[in-house]
């Protein structure tokens, strides 16, 4: 019954996943499993942590009084996603009305551990609450882009990563996005919850999720092509999650795949591993694997601990049995984690929005320096905008001055308020990001219309000194 929750991964994407399985049984994966570590580490999360990566695993608050479990996930996992607890219809059941008790079961176990936390996820057409099920156009939109902001102010500063979009993409081999009613919203619905995700909770890391994207596709390049867009016109995108549901095998490109993305500029991430078949040894050697091959692949997270709690019922998918027994498949997977050179070395986490490294000395025009990229369309554009501290000493409370061209207007912008919205603009600083230590930055940015003349601001001033530009 479950399978019903996204039939689409059922017959068609088995059928292709099965045809894949001589493939992926590359002689990689057994070279994989025969290395011995020199220093092997015990546990899954131990072993990823080798490479500056997680082994995580999607949780229920519902089964933290259940103490195989616990032990198995405080031993193993360094990293914990709430299975169902952040979604939509757990913590918005009413309109305005927030419920963060499940939630916060999940959160708090996880910080008293140390864990770090995938949030999963802000929006999905599926696991809406009733009342947002009968809204539609801009009084859906309205209330999806405050459930983001909402939710993702709540736990801020406590999300690694957050599945802001979960799978939004139809499957088929058109590689356009699923109808639904946020879809019906406008086609920019995705890039509306990035920005207020971005706004909400800078320090998290921004996912787009989906499912049946594990090899290169007509899905997943759809995908491709939206990340794309989103890093060219600046929309804040930092990692793409791969579901990986997965049967007997990983799809013979999936490490290709992976690659593309990370070569886009954002970090990927396995972010509901489970994989049922004969073959699950090797298969989920495989998959870490080609996380491990991939420099920006931050971690792999299996959905669920036991093969009991899967919500692949019968079908035995994980790494642990119904006892709690270490099964082959973990072997294979901590084997792999404890044999492989991380080649290249992955990226540092969690880095949402990379800074320039500066030097903390006073710029010539003064102790601020402007980073200012803008990209621009038929009537609108994007600019972002890095604020560096280049004095010796904290700024404490800002405002960033600066002449915006004619005919440009600002629509929305993030991390900042904008006032007014064309002519001589004052951005200032919110809440969260007022405090510019020496040598720091912030980021900021703002869309705007245009009517032709698309360039830049000529000067920037930071409580009345002229910033010096990079
Ligand atoms: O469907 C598998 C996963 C596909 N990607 C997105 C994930 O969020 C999704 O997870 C599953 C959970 O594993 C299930 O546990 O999402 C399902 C639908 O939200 C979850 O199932 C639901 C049942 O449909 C509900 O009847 C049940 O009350 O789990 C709920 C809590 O046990």
């Amino acid at each position: 019954m479950l399978f019903t929750a996204i039939p689409d991964i059922a017959s068609k994407a088995r059928r292709t996943i099965t045809i894949a399985i001589a493939a992926a049984l590359g002689a990689g994966v057994v070279v994989a499993v025969q290395q011995t570590a020199s220093a092997a580490e015990a546990t899954l999360g131990a072993a990823a942590a080798q490479s500056g990566r997680y082994f995580g695993a999607a949780i229920a608050a519902g089964r933290l009084g259940d103490s195989t479990y616990v032990n198995i996930l405080n031993r193993e996992f360094n990293s914990v996603t709430a299975e169902n607890e952040m979604k939509w219809d757990a913590t918005e059941p009413q309109r305005g009305n927030f419920n963060y008790n499940n939630a916060n079961r999940i959160v708090n176990h996880a910080i008293g551990q140390g864990k770090s936390i995938r949030g999963h996820a802000l929006l999905w057409h599926q696991q809406m609450p009733g009342w947002a099920q009968g809204l539609s156009g801009s009084d859906l939109r309205n209330a999806a882009i405050n459930h983001v902001t909402q939710v993702a102010t709540y736990f801020r500063g406590k999300i690694h990563s957050w599945d802001v979009v979960n799978e939004a993409f139809a499957d088929g081999g058109g590689g356009g996005r699923r109808d639904s009613s946020l879809q019906r919203t406008g086609n920019d619905w995705i890039e509306a919850a990035f920005r207020a995700a971005r706004a909400a909770d800078p320090g998290a890391k921004l996912c787009y999720n989906d499912y049946n994207t594990d090899g290169i596709n007509a899905k997943s390049t759809g995908i491709y092509n939206m990340v794309r867009d989103f890093k060219a016109r600046g929309v804040p995108i930092d990692c793409v999650g791969f579901q990986s549901h997965l049967t007997n095998s990983a799809p013979s490109d999936y490490q290709a795949n992976l690659q593309r993305f990370a070569d886009l500029g954002v970090d990927v991430q396995i972010t509901e591993l489970d994989i049922s078949g004969s073959n699950q040894a090797n298969a989920y050697a495989a998959v870490t694997r080609a996380c491990l091959n991939v420099a920006r692949c931050n971690g792999i997270t299996v959905w669920g601990i036991r093969d009991s709690d899967s919500w692949r019922t019968g079908q035995n998918p994980l790494l642990f049995d119904a006892s709690g027994n270490k099964k082959a498949a973990y072997t294979s997977v901590l084997n792999t984690l404890n044999s492989v050179t991380p080649n290249p070395s992955p990226t540092p986490t969690p880095t949402p929005t990379p800074t320039p490294t500066v030097t903390p000395t006073p710029g010539p025009g003064g102790p601020c320096r402007v980073a200012y990229t803008l990209n621009a369309w038929n009537t609108g554009l994007t600019s972002s905008i890095t604020i560096t501290n280049t004095g010796s000493s904290a700024i404490n409370g800002w405002s960033l001055v600066f002449g915006l061209p004619s005919g440009q207007t600002i629509t929305s912008g993030w991390n900042a308020t904008y006032s007014p919205s064309s002519g001589q603009v004052t951005a200032r600083n919110v809440s969260y990001n007022g405090s510019i230590p020496a040598g720091g930055s912030v980021d900021i940015g703002f869309q705007a219309n245009h009517t032709g003349n698309t360039s830049a601001p000529s000067s920037f001033t930071l409580n009345g000194n002229t910033c010096s530009r990079a």
